[in-house]
């Protein structure tokens, strides 16, 4: 499978393209059942420390975490730190390998950024629940949080909502034509924590993207995004996984150890506290990281020597708000 002249056409003119049924239900039910048991093994945890009365077990995935965070504020927050563990990547299972690799996934890819196929560090699950500030992601450019030597290669976001993403549970907006303008100043302490762009600063023309469950939204790392509030009773699932051309920095051939504050910035990978992975390359067969096992190692060995990260220099909202 890969994107047609077309798709591969409006991902360069208006920096998305969205492919439906790119995972069907078989293919999503591993992720969905493997968020699960996490939230499962917690919430025992958590049951056994008292601090969480109902399992919430006869409840499908849709609801079953938001449930919980409603009886209990506490414990979901807890399930909700080990699901994203640190940083937001921390999910590390055969089962996010699995959809990393997904064939039919890759195959879009490769009309985005050619055969060489670099899986970026930054891969997130997104419980996106009812009454939660941090479910709401105000406008940003992937770019925003990543070196800003990064800013001129590509970088592509794949959004995959897990459950269907509407108006109504907070569906993504992009704005169409926006990433051919470079990256935006960004500001740090936005909403729910987030880097944010203040909505006035970009221009309008905002659309809202209702997706079935296993579509794809492929975007630049240039294309300004945000989500709303999600106002139904349910959770909007979802997971975003990015994917690098071997031209853009990486450091997936590299030990943590070796980012430090005495290293020169532009030298680094684009996001450095997580690792990279080569998923395909034709000309080097052997770099490819081709087991759940590898990707493990990989991941885990980034995540404990947690490597040095340079800031990019946004300034707050709040010194936003009083310079003007
Ligand atoms: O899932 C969301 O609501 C926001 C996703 C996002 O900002 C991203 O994928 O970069």
């Amino acid at each position: 499978m890969s994107l047609t002249d077309s798709e591969r056409a409006q991902f360069q003119r208006d920096g998305y393209v969205v492919r439906a049924g790119v995972f069907n239900e078989a293919a999503l039910q591993p992720i969905r059942r493997a968020i699960t048991a996490v939230i499962d093994r917690e919430a025992v945890r958590l049951q056994g420390e008292g601090k969480l009365t109902d399992l919430f077990r006869d409840e499908p995935f849709e609801t079953r975490f938001a449930r919980m965070l409603a009886a209990s504020p506490d414990a979901g927050r807890a399930i909700y730190a080990t699901l994203l563990g640190k940083g937001g990547g921390g999910f590390k299972g055969p089962e996010m390998f699995e959809m990393l690799t997904h064939a039919p996934l890759l195959g879009c890819i490769e009309s985005l950024i050619g055969p060489e196929i670099i899986g970026s560090s930054v891969y997130r699950i997104r419980p996106k629940l009812p009454n939660w500030v941090h479910g709401e992601v105000p406008w940003h450019q992937d770019s925003g949080y990543l070196l800003s030597h990064c800013d001129q290669f590509l970088i592509v976001t794949c959004w995959i909502p897990l459950v269907d993403a509407t108006l109504d549970n907070g569906c993504l907006y992009v704005i169409p034509g926006a990433h051919r303008t470079g990256v935006y100043r960004h500001y740090t302490g936005g909403h729910g924590g987030f880097l944010e762009i203040p909505a006035d600063d970009l221009p309008a023309g905002a659309i809202p993207l209702e997706m079935k469950a296993g579509s794809i939204l492929f975007m630049t790392n240039l294309t300004p995004h945000a989500s709303f509030a999600n106002r139904t009773q349910a959770v909007r699932w979802s997971v975003d996984l990015r994917y690098q051309s071997p031209d853009a920095p990486t450091n997936a051939d590299e030990a943590p150890e070796s980012y430090t504050p005495e290293r020169e910035p532009v030298t680094m990978a684009c996001f450095p506290p997580e690792a990279d992975f080569v998923i395909r390359s034709p000309s080097n067969p052997a770099r490819e990281i081709r087991t759940a096992e590898q990707f493990h190692a990989v991941r885990d060995r980034y995540e404990r020597a947690q490597p040095y990260m340079p800031g990019r220099g946004w300034t707050s909202l709040k010194q936003r708000v009083t310079q003007t």
